[in-house]
């Protein structure tokens, strides 16, 4: 990738393209003529650089081109747009950051076009009568969005509690009015009706900070370590309440931190009073698609990393929840409820039960909520690409206002399983992200979303080519209703920075939501900031209790060693009776390190492109035989479209390669524990694990491995990118290189055979990483952090919130709900409607 040696910071690219075609107008001329050649056409970034390379063909010529600033802004290209005779580029320079030009191919005159006008001119490749008409719908969503300040340094992104933290110390800081509403905030705190903290009896600023000073006199008249109980009552009178601290040094602490930051607010500071304050005891997390249970489903359709994620988190979240709250001298009992879909033909899951306690909490359950139709329940499983009807009467929304006349069906589980309102809301994915802003809105509680994967980014033009995908996917829905949820969201917790404003070269999931279109639909000009301060990267944890080192000989799980070994060495094949089949395949050498993969049997997981990778590398098959979890055998097992192409792969490649002997393929398995034990059983086998996937928005297994002690080659597209570092903590590995990838590998091996230590250093390295950045510790505290400060955000920006949602609500009034009727219900013929026709 070119630097920008020529690029003044001063000058846009529109400013000095001209000079920068002008000096090399002979092979630019060339070139041009060769992009437009086709006719209309969508250039990737390779596509235009495969252009340049055959219009220069002289290397040298070639490399002089590519060094200056031309090569500078091919480049960084996402993607170019032709109608001929013009060649419309949008430029990213530095992630977060776009540029629009259009160039004539035949003068190599250059304009610089807004975003609007460059999709506009995209859509001619698809849509002309929709890019010509003046009506058609463009989606602002920044235009609603003026008081809240923005970031402006890549490298910032993703930090957004930080920024937040300063921005709100600005505008405490200066006089008792400026600090106004933190004395309202804390007024409004109550648990159950009784007041924390304080009282009404402090009604202005100054009386609160002369109480403080004289609070403070009184609670340093006692030992470090007296409980609260002890001075409450002289802490009353002065209109202190219950909430804190639990010992007289913790209520001192907290009363300092408020009395400096109602002085002179600093950033640190105030996030460290905001961690303190009792403002969060019930949260509710949203996850309806899927099999959402503890036993018995992973590895059915759409219930993968999610589940698991969500799991952990409440089991973190709960235990971070219950230590605050001590410290606060409080003795509330934390509850989260995670509301997902009843389904009543539950194939032998928990999934049609309406409650179940989550193991490992003390007060936290799973609550479930059928999804219903005209004609009642729905019984049978949904893809989660076809969930959008059911989510609008799965959701609670606001009853007064009269744009939602639904049914509040989740809603009144929540009521009916809490006590009292939720202090926090969390969405997962589109489906969750929706039905929580739904519900944000009409209970008017702090929102966060977490996106997991969004869809758009895996599915290359999904959004220009939604016409031809819908009937399959139903993008138009899921677009939409992620643009809702993303500009209701009060704060949205990402697990890595690629997810938010994706790498130098590649676009993050978020930022492609920055301005996109889909003809004959919307063009979204602006549809979320990826330098908003919403944005915060907490990364999740592995369960330490089950993916801990092989090292831990005392905790190793030995009870599952006889099942392992026959899972991994069991010398059966019985491939050929697939319907029976738990494995295919033998491991003829058992002295052989195993290197070993684990994921469901999608395409972007990439099973079989490792097979492949092994089946051609003699070297790698010589060194280490190849085991992976995934999937099933049997096509006729699978109602995954899908999954049953990758099983037929699968079949085909080990006749192809004539794996068996080297190679194991085992079913998909379910027992986490056992799954732990495994990756440690590989890792005394001296092996590693592999992520090969094409796209990785995150990956579990990756730190699942590393938590094991399991040396770690991840996919280097997508947050496996960022878990690792490369030659550090573990390898990367190009998907899209299979011989580049499988040859790293094999090095690897061939090292650890020469130097004994290689290997052990590596598996140390890998867990260091990890128990740097990524614990459901460190997850806990962040986003507890983060409900507590955006909650007084979102109080401090009323007005601009409202705003803001009214819009939201026009948009999921007239676009998302038509678009919702279209998709079809089991039994239904859909209404067919066409929004904004
Ligand atoms: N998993 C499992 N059994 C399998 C395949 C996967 O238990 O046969 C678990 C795996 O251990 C991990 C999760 O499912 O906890 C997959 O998460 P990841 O983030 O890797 O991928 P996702 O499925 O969410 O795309
Ligand atoms: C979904 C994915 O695709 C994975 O990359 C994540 O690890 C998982 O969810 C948990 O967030």
């Amino acid at each position: 990738m070119a630097s920008a040696p020529v690029l003044k910071r001063s000058e846009t690219i529109a400013e000095s393209m001209p000079d920068a075609l002008r000096q090399s107008r002979y092979h630019m001329r060339i070139c041009f003529s060769r992009f437009v050649a086709p006719g209309r056409r969508l250039m990737k970034r390779q596509h235009v650089m495969d252009e340049v390379e055959k219009s220069i063909q002289d290397k040298n010529e070639r490399q002089k081109v590519l060094e200056g600033l031309l090569g500078y802004i091919l480049c960084s290209t996402q993607e170019a747009a032709v109608v001929p005779p013009f060649v419309a580029f949008a430029v990213r320079p530095n992630p977060g950051f776009l540029e629009c030009v259009k160039v004539n191919a035949e003068d190599l005159s250059v304009d610089g076009i807004s975003v609007s006008e460059y999709l506009q001119f995209k859509e001619m490749i698809f849509d002309e009568k929709w890019a010509s008409n003046e009506n058609a719908l463009e989606v602002d969503f920044e235009a609603m969005d003026f008081s809240t300040p923005r970031l402006t340094l890549s490298s910032s992104i993703g930090n957004g509690l930080n920024y937040m933290s300063k921005f709100m110390s600005s505008k405490l800081r200066g006089s008792s009015d400026a600090a106004k509403p933190l004395l309202d905030y804390l007024l409004g705190l109550d648990h159950l009706g009784e007041n924390l903290m304080i009282n009404q009896t402090l009604d202005s600023v100054s009386k609160l900070q002369a109480a403080l000073i004289v609070a403070e006199v009184v609670v340093s008249a006692f030992p470090k370590d007296a409980p609260f109980q002890d001075f409450q009552q002289s802490l009353k009178g002065l209109g202190f309440e219950r909430g804190w601290g639990d010992t007289a040094e913790r209520v001192k602490e907290t009363m300092r931190m408020l009395s400096e930051s109602l002085q002179a607010p600093e950033p640190v500071k105030l996030e460290l009073l905001f961690s303190r304050i009792p403002n969060m005891f019930n949260i509710v997390i949203f996850s309806p698609h899927g099999y959402f249970g503890q036993s018995d489903v992973l590895g059915l359709p759409d219930t993968g990393g999610q589940i698991v994620y969500i799991l952990d988190q409440v089991r973190a979240l709960e235990e971070e929840l219950l230590l605050k709250i001590r410290h606060q001298g409080l003795s509330m009992k934390p509850q989260i409820l995670v509301i997902t879909r009843l389904i009543p033909h539950a194939g032998g899951t928990k999934c049609n039960q309406e409650v179940e306690a989550i193991f490992g909490t003390k007060h936290s359950h799973i609550v479930r909520v059928p999804f219903k139709t005209e004609k009642g329940v729905l019984p049978q499983w949904v893809s989660r690409f076809d969930v959008y009807p059911y989510l609008e009467r799965f959701a609670q929304a606001c009853a007064s206002i009269s744009f939602y006349d639904f049914q509040f069906d989740a809603a009144d589980k929540v009521l009916e399983y809490m006590d009292c309102k939720p202090d926090l809301l969390i969405g997962n994915y589109s489906d969750g992200n929706l039905v929580a802003s739904l519900m944000a809105q009409k209970l008017g509680i702090t929102l966060g979303t977490i996106a997991h994967a969004l869809e758009k980014t895996k599915y290359e033009d999904s959004d220009v080519k939604w016409k031809e995908l819908d009937p399959k996917y139903h993008f138009s829905c899921q677009f939409t209703a992620d643009m809702i949820a993303m500009n209701t969201a009060d704060f949205i917790i990402t697990s890595t920075y690629q997810e938010i404003a994706g790498s130098q070269n590649r676009p993050g999931q978020y930022e492609s939501h920055v301005a996109f279109t889909m003809p004959g639909l919307c063009r979204v000009v602006s549809g979320i900031n990826v330098f908003d301060p919403k944005f915060n990267i907490a990364s999740p944890g592995a369960d330490q209790t089950v993916y801990f080192p092989y090292t831990e000989k005392q905790k190793r799980l030995t009870s599952f060693h006889p099942a392992i070994e026959e899972l991994l060495y069991k010398n059966e094949d019985n491939s050929e009776h697939i319907k029976h089949a738990w494995n295919s395949g033998y491991l003829e050498d058992k002295k052989k390190p195993i290197i070993f993969s684990m994921a469901r049997l999608d395409t972007v997981k990439n099973i079989t492109g490792l097979t492949e990778w092994y089946g051609k590398n003699a070297k790698l098959r010589n060194l280490v035989n190849l085991v992976v979890v995934a999937g099933f055998f049997d096509p006729s097992k699978s109602n995954d479209r899908e999954e049953i192409a990758e099983i037929k792969k699968m079949h085909s490649l080990i006749d192809k390669y004539q794996l068996k002997g080297q190679f194991r393929w085992i079913a998909a398995q379910s027992d986490r524990y056992r799954n732990g034990e495994l990756y440690r059983c590989i890792a005394d086998t001296k092996g590693a694990f592999i992520q090969p996937a094409l796209y990785e928005a995150f990956g579990l297994t990756v730190i699942e491995a590393m938590n094991c002690g399991l040396p770690t080659f991840a996919t280097n597209q997508g947050g496996p990118a960022e878990i690792i570092v490369d030659g550090v903590s573990g390898f990367h590995i190009d998907p899209n290189n299979g011989d580049e990838s499988s040859n790293k590998i094999a090095d690897f091996f061939e090292k650890c055979k020469t130097d004994a230590e290689y290997w052990n250093k590596m598996s140390a390295t890998g867990l260091q990483r990890i128990y740097e950045c990524y614990t459901w510790k460190i997850y806990a505290n962040k986003v507890l952090n983060m409900g507590s400060v955006y909650g007084f955000w979102r109080q401090m920006n009323k007005e601009q919130k409202l705003l803001k949602q009214r819009y939201v609500e026009a948009f999921y009034n007239l676009q998302f709900r038509n678009l919702a009727r279209n998709v079809p219900i089991p039994g239904f013929t859909p209404s067919v409607q066409t929004p904004s026709s």
